[in-house]
């Protein structure tokens, strides 16, 4: 067995920044066009001799009709724009290459995740779900995770999110679910947001979406970057080994840079400054050599152990908490090149949960047997006709065969004479492969049942896993939880919304409900679960619709919370440095060798552009004017010292701000000691302590001091451990 790699995270210094290419961006060589040095032509390869001017009855008259390049380039344009998608329309998108640490084969004969040295070719899209193409990227939701591996066994799609459970358990009530969240239909409001009466409406009657609101409620809804997100195939799938037999599995991507969150009241100024901030964080940090790195965890249960848990593994509600069944990783994706166009690549790749190759299978989870059939049919829609295979992004990287034929834009040239099969006339090529040619051979799972529109009992069990993802988390998350829930709700404006979702609430937990209840001047009132649950068929007794609890067999699961994970590494964050002319410069240039060092990117922020002058006269390039820029978009500031410095931030409003903000935000903040007087500034200096060591430091979040080599690391400490969440107690922060 090959030694698995340990987690360590690419540093930027060690790649080579040119763009990177794999088996799968070389084959999309042929299709890339390259106008460097080129005449313009029309799309028919004429020569065009002037493309300022269309063809005219005088140099005032009418246009004439004849003009052919005016109205090729005009037809083209007009016609641009495809349907975006129904959902995950926002998105961005990376290739990369995935690698596999240990021969899997004992468990699935899926050749990439058997060979060690085979290095598959893999296209990731993430995406918001409810906000429209050009929405901002810091709204409350799920976010998608959709891999494309380009196997040498053709294309497997994991087609996952940032949250490993869903709303709904049947894909039948994934219309009304989406109907619900889009913006309501009468006037188009709101945009890419859940905090609206239609959804609540729906949600408040479905009890099966407890667990999934307890996510989004979360602060996973609220990423402070692709890059630092967790991914989870959501459903359970299956296994095959090359002897038959099947295990259960779950997908899991964890990110190497641990998973991290920006707070609600930056994520709504975020969408304000930059909407296209995860957008950009993730094409940045891709140009920089700072590459993305995630592991592919899988959790493996026996066949033979499918009703060993007190929930069904067919539920796309449930998780198999960690603790239960460890994750187990077992390779790396690395993403390590943007794409070259964000139409022909990020729009036009098509993902597909159907998608499989030998050694992967579904399970009968109605969520997924339900998403077997949406994809493909979206796609037709969506890339106009049933070729949408041929776009370079869908291809794989194996030749396809077959006798399929024609249609819109049909790319290929199918040579002979036949296109049916049995045939004589071609030797009846192309042939069916036998399993041990690689011929996907469906599991050949038992059915034998009566046909019916039901459910099982099994995955009626609504509260006891959303009550755990609750018990789970730290302080901090609760709150922020308490804060979202009031949020939203305070945005439903029918009263009995409000109520019904409070009652359901307090089947999950009583304080969580109460406390919701109290900021939105409300009291829970207990409404019989029967007459709130919505999901009971016409002629059901309500009875065999009625959850059910279960104690559960863990009290907390750590694996939930973020507070637990990796705080170890700055790589990537991006910190603020305050200064303006007389800075301190040798201070200044300390602390930012450290902090770029350790792998962050620093910039400097002014009150204008160009250069600032410092007290021993150099120049310092600034990179941002206080006009631009804005603390949102950082973790972490940095305020320099030296006495004209010191005097001008301290007079610079929107540099008193830009601190009253990132400490709102319970951000890392440090600062010169000769740069105490914008400290006292601020509305905060009241709050912090009357010295500064390392362990206060690592407390409050907030460093001063005269030695810059030490106020770096003790900073970059700060920075690893993301944000300072017990400045929100007392939790009434003006900024
Ligand atoms: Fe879906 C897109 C993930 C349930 C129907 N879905 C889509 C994308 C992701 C997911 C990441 C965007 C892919 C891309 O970047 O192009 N969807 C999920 C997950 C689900 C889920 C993790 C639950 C476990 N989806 C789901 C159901 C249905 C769909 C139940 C319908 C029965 N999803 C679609 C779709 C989309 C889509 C309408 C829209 C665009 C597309 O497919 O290509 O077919």
């Amino acid at each position: 067995m090959a030694k698995k790699p340990t987690s360590k995270v690419t540093v930027a210094s060690e790649v080579d920044t040119s763009k990177v290419s794999n088996a799968k961006t070389e084959k999309l060589e042929a299709f890339v066009a390259d106008s460097t040095g080129q005449k313009i032509t029309t799309n028919h390869g004429v020569k065009i001799n002037d493309d300022q001017n269309s063809l005219k009855a005088g140099d005032r008259g009418a246009t004439l009709l004849e003009d052919f390049i005016f109205r090729e380039k005009m037809t083209h344009f007009d016609h641009e724009r495809i349907p975006e998608r129904i959902v995950h329309a926002r998105g961005s998108g990376a290739h990369g290459v995935f690698k596999v640490y240990e021969d899997m084969s004992e468990y699935t004969r899926a050749a990439f995740l058997c060979d060690v040295a085979a290095e598959t070719p893999v296209f990731v899209r993430f995406s918001t779900v409810a906000g429209s193409r050009g929405s901002t990227d810091l709204a409350r939701d799920v976010r998608g995770f959709a891999v494309k591996f380009y196997t040498q066994e053709g294309n497997f799609d994991l087609v996952g999110n940032n949250m490993p459970v869903f709303f709904i358990q049947d894909a039948l009530k994934f219309p009304d679910l989406v109907h619900a969240v889009k913006p309501e239909p009468d006037n188009e409001i709101p945009q890419a947001a859940s905090a609206h009466d239609t959804f609540w409406d729906f949600i408040s009657q479905m009890p099966e979406s407890a667990h999934m609101i307890m996510w989004l409620m979360s602060d996973r809804a609220i990423p402070r970057s692709y890059r630092m997100m967790e991914g989870f195939g959501v459903h359970t799938f299956r296994f095959v080994n090359a002897e038959g037999k099947a295990s259960f599995v779950k997908f899991h991507w964890k990110p190497l840079l641990g998973v991290h969150s920006v707070a609600w009241d930056e994520a709504q100024n975020i969408s304000g400054k930059d909407p296209d901030f995860h957008r950009r964080d993730l094409w940045d940090a891709i140009e920089a050599g700072a590459f993305p790195e995630w592991e592919l965890g899988v959790q493996i249960v026996a066949e033979e152990d499918e009703f060993k848990f007190d929930f069904d593994l067919l539920d796309p509600t449930k998780i198999i908490p960690e603790e239960l069944v460890p994750v187990r990783r077992i390779g790396k994706l690395t993403l390590n090149r943007n794409p070259d166009n964000f139409f022909a690549e990020t729009e036009q790749v098509a993902f597909h949960i159907g998608h499989v190759v030998p050694g992967i299978d579904f399970t009968n989870d109605p969520l997924l047997q339900g998403r077997l059939f949406s994809y493909t049919d979206t796609q037709l829609l969506r890339l106009g006709g049933p070729n949408f295979h041929e776009i370079p992004i869908n291809r794989p990287v194996v030749p396809v065969h077959n006798n399929q034929r024609d249609g819109h834009m049909r790319q290929t040239i199918n040579r002979g004479k036949t296109s049916y099969g049995p045939n004589g006339i071609a030797n009846q090529d192309p042939q069916q492969a036998k399993a041990s040619e690689g011929g996907f051979v469906s599991y050949n799972e038992r059915i034998d049942a009566r046909k019916v529109r039901a459910r099982s009992r099994s995955f009626f069990d609504h509260f006891s896993q959303a009550r755990l993802f609750l018990n789970s988390q730290s302080e901090a998350e609760k709150n922020h939880l308490i804060d979202a829930f009031s949020f939203e709700l305070g945005k439903v404006k029918e009263i009995f919304v409000r109520e019904r979702m409070l009652s359901l609430l307090a089947e999950v937990d009583k304080s969580l409900a109460a406390a919701v209840a109290f900021n939105l001047g409300l009291h829970v009132e207990k409404i019989p679960l029967n007459e709130l649950n919505g999901s009971v068929p016409a002629d059901a007794d309500p009875e065999d619709y009625a959850p059910f609890q279960h104690e559960g067999e863990l009290a907390i699961s750590p694996a939930l919370s973020m507070a637990d994970t990796i705080k170890d590494s700055i790589k990537t964050r991006k910190v603020a440095i305050l200064a303006a002319d007389g800075v301190n410069a040798d201070a200044l240039n300390a602390v930012k060798a450290v902090l770029i060092d350790k792998g962050a990117t620093c910039h400097v922020i002014a009150p204008k552009l160009g250069q600032i002058i410092a007290e021993n006269d150099e120049r310092v390039p600034v990179d941002e004017s206080f006009l631009t820029a804005a603390s949102v978009l950082y973790d972490a500031v940095y305020v320099c010292g030296g006495a004209n410095c010191a005097a001008t931030l301290e007079a610079e409003a929107n540099a008193v701000h830009f601190l009253n903000e990132a400490f709102k935000h319970c951000k890392a903040i440090a600062a010169d000691q000769s740069a105490m007087q914008v400290l006292e500034a601020s509305y905060f200096f009241k709050k912090l302590p009357a010295q500064y060591d390392e362990e206060t430091a690592l407390r409050e979040g907030v460093i001063v001091s005269d030695n810059s080599g030490e106020l770096g690391e003790i900073f970059s400490k700060m920075i690893a451990l993301h944000r300072f969440w017990d400045r929100e107690v007392p939790r009434k922060i003006p900024a």
